[in-house]
């Protein structure tokens, strides 16, 4: 385990932490490169600041997302809205985030306890054993500490590296302004070529383009990368720069993207993961922050309930959590899929004003899945569950109106156009108290 700078720190329950880092200390370093620029942090990843009194000092410096921006190949830009006004996501700068949580935990000082060792790896390139009592693991898709669970039986492992790569790329201000409307996600959905662009507060954008590695590959002069933008995404080039374009694409090889999942979480009463170490997902759902920083809240709520009893919380731990992370990562490799394989500018504007047009015939019946992922704590298995008997329940009803709508309108006498569309709003308004009915509250999903 190659580490950086340990120091000490103590918790609220009177614990003492040790906590290392392998990268250099964020706050120090001049050039920070690898990981995305900006993350989008919804309601769990907030409620868990919440939690450590840190959410204010995050949110005041992240910019709200009230809608997508949807860009089709045209050049047209059509917003549709997360959901009501205060339903936003935020943009924020993982360099500032990752600042503010280490200056955050300074507050809090030392006291002692140990027990398991490991080695860490000094700057200097000392090696130093390390006693501990507890383990938590969260050293990311690349986890060293849950290298040492794959020696443990019956511990479950796997990965998988999906076949497209992801650059990133900045849009600078235009006239000392946001280039884009600001508070939007801004996409470019084309299938297998897709971009997004988060705003942040220097006023700049972060394009992150989407793309398989072949294409990639393909791609080895700046004339080539212009002629993929003007192809693709070619209202972004005047605002990106033709000449940015042609340099900063040959800046950084495309970065890969993988997918994690084991079982369980935990060994014995020592050691646990938490995080991407647990469960690294696609970003396709832009939950990977806020899973990993639900995973801090749950394990919160448990030592709380269980009396800080480590044998008891971290068994519970696994048993709760794993279901829920596999149900993130699933969805986030689901999106993947569906984006990549059918999703036009026009289908991903179709499918969300259907997600939305449903909600409000019947806002207890059917709520669109990126709501309850994005805004609310519904457990993700509990989530996914309901995706599914909404999309039952929901093809069904289309079947039975189209039927009713059919057969009733070849019975009436006067077949005009305008009788035949007053019988469908009829229709669908007596289907929609049906549904208000029979299914406001959904007990049993399956
Ligand atoms: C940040 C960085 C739009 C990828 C999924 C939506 C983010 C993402 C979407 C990144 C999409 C895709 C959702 C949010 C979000 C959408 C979401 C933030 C994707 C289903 C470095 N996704 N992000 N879904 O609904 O729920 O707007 O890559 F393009 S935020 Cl792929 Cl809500």
């Amino acid at each position: 385990m190659t580490v950086r700078f340990p120091s000490n720190i103590d918790i609220k329950k009177g614990f003492q932490v040790q906590l290392y880092e392998s990268r250099e200390d964020i706050r120090k370093a001049k050039i920070v490169r690898g990981r995305s620029i900006n993350l989008a942090l919804s309601h769990r990843g907030r409620e868990a600041l919440k939690h450590i009194g840190m959410e204010e000092k995050i949110v005041s410096k992240g910019i709200p997302m009230k809608a997508r921006m949807i860009h089709s190949l045209s050049g047209k830009r059509s917003p549709i809205p997360y959901g009501k006004k205060d339903q936003y996501i935020l943009s924020v700068d993982r360099a500032n985030l990752n600042k503010e949580l280490l200056t955050g935990r300074e507050k809090y000082s030392t006291t002692a306890i140990t027990c398991i060792s490991f080695q860490v790896i000094l700057p200097g390139g000392e090696e130093v054993q390390v006693n501990a009592d507890f383990v938590v693991g969260c050293d990311g898709a690349f986890s060293v500490v849950r290298r040492q669970f794959l020696r443990q039986s019956r511990f479950n492992y796997s990965q998988t590296y999906i076949p497209h790569g992801y650059m990133e790329l900045t849009m600078p201000p235009l006239d000392g302004q946001f280039a884009l409307a600001p508070n939007f996600l801004h996409i470019w959905p084309r299938n297998t070529f897709m971009m997004i662009a988060l705003p942040n507060l220097d006023k700049t954008f972060t394009c992150t383009l989407f793309m398989p590695f072949d294409e990639f590959d393909k791609i080895t002069t700046g004339e080539q990368v212009l002629d993929l933008f003007q192809t693709y995404f070619p209202d972004a080039v005047p605002l990106i720069g033709a000449d940015a374009l042609k340099r900063d694409y040959f800046r950084l090889p495309a970065q890969a993207m993988v997918s994690v999942k084991c079982s369980p979480y935990h060994i014995g009463d020592s050691c646990v993961l938490m995080g991407d170490a647990a469960h690294a997902m696609v970003p396709f759902y832009g939950q990977g922050m806020n899973a990993g920083f639900e995973d801090c809240l749950v394990f919160d709520e448990l030592m709380d309930q269980l009396n800080d009893d480590f044998g008891a919380v971290l068994p519970e731990f696994s048993r709760v959590r794993v279901p829920d992370a596999q149900a993130i990562v699933d969805l986030a490799m689901y999106n993947y899929i569906e984006m990549r394989a059918h999703v036009n500018s026009r289908w991903f504007r179709f499918r969300k004003h259907l997600d939305n047009f449903l909600h409000f015939l019947m806002p207890t019946t059917m709520i669109p899945l990126y709501t309850m992922v994005t805004f609310t704590r519904t457990r993700y298995h509990e989530a996914l569950k309901r995706w599914h008997w909404q999309n039952k329940v929901g093809i069904r009803s289309c079947i039975l109106a189209i039927r009713s709508q059919h057969s009733w309108a070849v019975r009436s006498d006067e077949g005009s156009d305008l009788h035949r569309s007053a019988w469908s709003l009829r229709i669908l308004y007596v289907f929609t108290c049906f549904f208000r009915d029979f299914f406001s509250t959904p007990k049993a999903f399956s």
